[in-house]
């Protein structure tokens, strides 16, 4: 049998549960997965081998407004998408009637490439209601073939994969067949810390946070690591630290362990705070953290 290979790029409104359906395919936590909006700033590639097919995910930021810079580059990458890829996983989550922005929506509609719509999270529905919502966006997108899913449970997961391999083109594979992903060790690093504060710090504080590792050296027991969690006020530093370092203690020692868990490594972790001010609107830093196309 001859080799397929290709792009699959998912897209849909932030927290319908991309993220969760590339992992359920990669079978690897690579993309960090909270209940919050905007968890997923960079495009994330996970790679999903078999013996005749190489499967190339790219899950993508939420579809949403930009409304500052960060944003702005944000959006890139999902624009992006629509241009490299082989399939579009298009998904939307039961109760949601249409995507909000609608230039992306004439785009799914118009496309070229075939669109899987994964209607998720329909372990939340009835079946009249998910009967209703089938047919509501059949009508509103006619060039597409739906599929009901729960990416949470693994429902229809395995016929949505089987039907993008039946789609993507006879090709060698593009990357080492060994390989899980393009992104370097640093970005698994920077990701599970600031999941960890998403999780345990409330309103803005998640938003105004960057992190960098700036130091990763593996030995042959042990990985040391060093990183830094960027914020753009004092006051918002007082809060990462917490009283007595508490608050940080807690974020280093759950990334920590989630990471000797990836790295299948003891890690010595040392994370402190810095103060660098508006990251987020000043172009040259983006581009230090990869926010460019
Ligand atoms: P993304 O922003 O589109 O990448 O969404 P995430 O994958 O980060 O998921 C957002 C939230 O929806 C998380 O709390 C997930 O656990 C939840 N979620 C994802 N898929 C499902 C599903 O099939 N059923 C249910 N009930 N929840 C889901
Ligand atoms: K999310
Ligand atoms: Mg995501």
């Amino acid at each position: 049998m001859n080799h397929k290979a290709g792009f699959v790029n998912i897209i849909g409104n932030p927290n319908v549960g991309k993220s969760t359906l590339m992992n359920a395919f990669v079978g690897e936590k690579l993309s960090i997965i909270t209940s919050k909006a905007q968890t997923t700033r960079h495009r994330i590639l996970g790679i999903v081998n078999g013996e005749d097919f190489q499967v190339v995910l790219s899950d993508t930021p939420g579809i949403i407004k930009p409304a500052y810079e960060l944003q702005e580059s944000m959006m890139g990458f999902v624009k992006s998408a629509f241009e490299d890829a082989d399939v579009l996983l298009y998904m939307v989550e039961i109760g949601e009637q249409e995507l909000k922005d609608e230039a992306f929506f004439n785009k799914i509609t118009n496309s070229q490439i075939p669109v899987l719509l994964l209607l998720n999270k329909i372990d939340k529905s009835n079946q009249q209601q998910l009967e209703e919502q089938v047919q509501n966006w059949a009508e509103k997108v006619p060039n597409a073939e739906i599929f009901p899913i729960s990416a949470l449970e693994g429902f229809n997961v395995k016929e949505v994969f089987n039907r993008i391999i039946e789609l993507l083109p006879e090709s060698p594979p593009f990357y080492p067949k060994d390989q899980l992903t393009d992104k370097p060790e640093r970005f698994f690093i920077n990701e599970t810390i600031r999941e960890k504060i998403l999780f345990h710090y409330k309103k803005e504080i998640p938003y105004a946070v960057e992190v960098d590792t700036e130091e990763f050296f593996e030995e042959e027991t042990i990985i040391r690591v060093r990183s830094v969690i960027m914020v753009e006020r004092e006051t918002q530093k007082g809060i990462i630290i917490g009283h007595k370092g508490s608050a940080l203690k807690r974020v280093g020692v759950e990334a920590r362990k989630d990471l000797e868990t990836f790295f299948g490594k003891q890690i010595h972790l040392e994370l402190y705070v810095k103060v660098n001010k508006n990251w987020r609107s000043n172009q040259n830093q983006l581009r230090r953290f990869g926010y460019n196309n």
